[in-house]
């Protein structure tokens, strides 16, 4: 007989788990504790649970590379000995971590599911308990002894997606997440369903934890009006490695001259650009409108139907690897995570 799965549940913060404070009337996290309390529905699960928490929980707006790194060795020290993490965080920042985890984590075997809530899990119409539950359930999931998900995944509102596909698309609603470029992995109804080609292929390697990572990035959003000395002046930054320009549609940009020269002298100062579209949906595509083809021959790389979110985690992860100059582009331009559709 199949042993029951053993659950890591990784608590960092977030809406979750938060309370008002009776002074300010502002949510803030609190002890973790007292938040499972709230949710003997844990102990009628099919599995195994333990858990772990940051030992200040926090909003997701303190997030930062660090913590990044503390929830990865989280994973790695508990990693032979689980057989998924649910990794409890706040929604604000969360397909942020999710993507840089992706990074992260390579050759990942096991499922990691983020998840979270709109409001905390005291509050009588909590959306805390199903996505918990069923995150909890996921992480469960073996089809011959072996993990049904194994990539990081987000869950909220009855739906996984991949994590690194994910971004926060609405403060009050449920529904707070969206993949736009790719579907979802899995839909919980009266039943979990999934379609088993949409995951990443397996992968029989160690995993390896990867904690380097570059914090000197930008992201750099045009808008009709941006005027050169605010283009030069964020190129001009001391130590800027990488930045991730977010452009118009299938990635056009002013044709203006100042422009294309600003840029150009930041790229052969060695600074990485890579092409974004500021639309919620769709992928760049260099060259299909003259307002694009410059940038292409100038260098800047083309981040094709990533999220902005996967684009600067990726820069992170990247420059804190040290990929050498003239592998840079196309190590960017490859899928290594499914963030991005090549
Ligand atoms: N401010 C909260 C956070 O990101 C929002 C949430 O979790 N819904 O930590």
């Amino acid at each position: 007989m199949l042993s029951k799965a053993k659950i890591l549940l990784i608590y960092t913060g977030g809406t979750i788990g938060m309370k008002k404070d009776f002074t300010t009337g502002a949510l803030k996290a609190f002890n973790f504790s007292k938040l499972l309390q709230r949710i003997p529905e844990l102990k009628l699960l099919d599995c195994e649970i333990e858990t772990i928490s940051f030992e200040n929980p926090i909003d997701s707006s303190n997030m930062n590379p660090d913590k990044w790194v503390q929830l990865a060795t989280i994973i790695e020290d508990n990693y032979a000995s689980f057989d998924g993490f649910v990794v409890l965080h706040g929604s604000d920042t969360m397909s942020y971590t999710a993507s840089a985890l992706s990074f992260m984590l390579e050759n990942l075997a096991k499922p990691i599911i983020f998840t979270g809530s709109q409001l905390p899990i005291g509050d009588l119409r909590t959306d805390a308990k199903e996505n918990l539950i069923t995150a909890i359930q996921i992480a469960s999931l073996r089809d011959n002894e072996k993990a049904v998900v194994q990539e990081v995944g987000l869950y909220f509102e009855y739906k996984l997606y991949r994590g690194n596909r994910t971004t926060k698309i609405n403060a009050e609603h449920f529904k707070a997440f969206t993949s736009p470029n790719y579907p979802f992995l899995m839909e919980s109804g009266v039943h979990l369903k999934w379609n088993a080609e949409l995951f990443l292929p397996v992968n029989q390697l160690p995993l390896y934890v990867h904690k380097k990572l570059d914090t000197n990035v930008i992201i750099l959003k045009l808008f009709p009006g941006i005027s050169e000395q605010v283009v030069e002046s964020v190129l001009s930054i001391s130590n800027l490695k990488g930045v991730v320009l977010e452009t118009y549609g299938a990635g056009n940009a002013p044709t203006s001259e100042w422009f294309l020269k600003v840029l150009q002298k930041a790229i052969q100062k060695g600074i990485h650009i890579v092409n974004v579209t500021q639309c919620s949906g769709g992928s760049v595509r260099m060259g299909q409108y003259e307002t694009s083809t410059a940038l292409r021959s100038i260098g800047v790389m083309s981040g094709k139907d990533m999220t902005t979110e996967a684009a600067i985690t990726k820069l992170m992860y990247l420059l804190g690897e040290g990929i050498v100059p003239s592998q840079f582009q196309e190590t960017f331009e490859t899928s290594l995570r499914g963030e991005i559709q090549e």
